[in-house]
């Protein structure tokens, strides 16, 4: 795949796996309309600039010493170049398309294995959760990273005070589901509603926050709005946006990426150099906003704190 990539040196780079993506489910599907399903792929209306000053901001967080000190990428680049197939599947999509996402009030439907299920406001979801900054490098599974200063909550916090069950080995994040709002899932381009899942003591890990703002501000609806969960040592795609309902269970879940794709995507997708895609090696890295590519780094240079929670896992087969 990277031998066919253009040598694109820029957030307008060509994206492979969003093109990828349509033309499989039009082989694999080939009942679909795939003529609309190709048109969902094929270049949208211009971006409309991101409006970094008309976002509230967020006060009373401390800066985390959890943070890299690398120059962090613009807020330009960092809302107008997502992942967010809810709004189409082009990167400059959700940035054109998110405004329809209707981000207050909103509440996340907690379930499954714990001792307080229930209905909660995003405040209330986060109420006595330690508010902080945290610059995180992502990651994204086809190539490119930025680093983006985050504003969340430990998920640890959270976690904790929704108490699960002694049983509870795992828990699952779901994407709002609703076509009005999300263009995008008038396709079946994936199995909507997105869900995505991590080990309990991944979620419990330090570095795994629930973030609400970035760059001072409050989310973008585009970059997940109004919450979402960052694993900065996991691939892009584990960090689900705009979060409506969290459960907990003893087994492991199924998540959307790796129902689509399981020899492509894994459940755990920690970021591995040594563990290519099977369409392209992921030995190497552009930061976006950067001229060369970089090398990527195991755990996406968080091995020193997470590499424990895989001891005896051979990372080949829990890719
Ligand atoms: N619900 C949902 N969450 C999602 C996605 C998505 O398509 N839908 N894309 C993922 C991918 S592939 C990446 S790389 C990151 C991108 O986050 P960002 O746009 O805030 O940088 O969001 C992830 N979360
Ligand atoms: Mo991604």
């Amino acid at each position: 795949m990277s031998s066919r990539r253009p040598p694109g040196i820029c957030a307008s780079e060509i994206t492979p796996e969003s093109v990828w993506v349509a033309r499989r489910r039009f082989t694999r599907d080939g009942i679909l309309a795939g003529l609309g399903i190709l048109a969902g792929v094929s270049a949208g209306p211009a971006t409309a600039a991101a409006d970094q000053a008309a976002l509230p901001t967020i006060t009373n967080f401390t800066p985390s010493d959890r943070s890299t000190d690398e120059p962090q990428t613009s807020f330009d680049d960092a809302s107008t170049y997502n992942n967010f197939y809810e709004f189409g599947t082009g990167k400059a999509d959700p940035a054109a398309h998110a405004g329809t996402l209707v981000t207050q009030p909103w509440t996340v439907a907690v379930s499954g294995a714990c001792a307080v299920p229930g209905s909660y406001a995003v405040d209330d979801l986060i109420r006595d959760s330690q508010l902080e900054e945290r610059i995180y490098r992502l990651r994204c599974v086809e190539g490119w990273s930025m680093v983006i200063p985050w504003l969340g909550v430990p998920l640890s916090q959270v976690i904790a005070r929704l108490r699960p069950h002694a049983d509870a080995a795992f828990v699952i994040f779901r994407t709002l589901h609703d076509p009005e709002q999300m263009p995008g899932q008038r396709r079946p381009i994936l199995e909507w509603p997105y869900q995505e899942g991590l080990r309990l003591d991944e979620a419990m890990h330090p570095l795994t926050i629930l973030a609400i703002g970035m760059y001072g501000r409050t989310l973008p609806n585009q970059n997940g709005a109004p919450i979402r969960l960052v694993v900065p040592w996991k691939y892009g795609f584990k960090s689900i946006k705009s979060v409506v309902a969290i459960e907990f269970t003893t087994t492991r879940p199924r998540t959307t990426w790796n129902d689509f794709a399981p020899d492509e995507y894994g459940f755990y997708a920690n970021v591995n150099p040594a563990h290519d895609h099977p369409r392209w090696s992921q030995a190497r890295e552009r930061r976006i906003g950067e001229f060369f590519r970089r090398p990527t780094l195991p755990f996406n240079g968080y091995a020193e704190e997470v590499a424990g929670l895989y001891a005896g896992q051979d990372l080949h087969v829990d890719y």
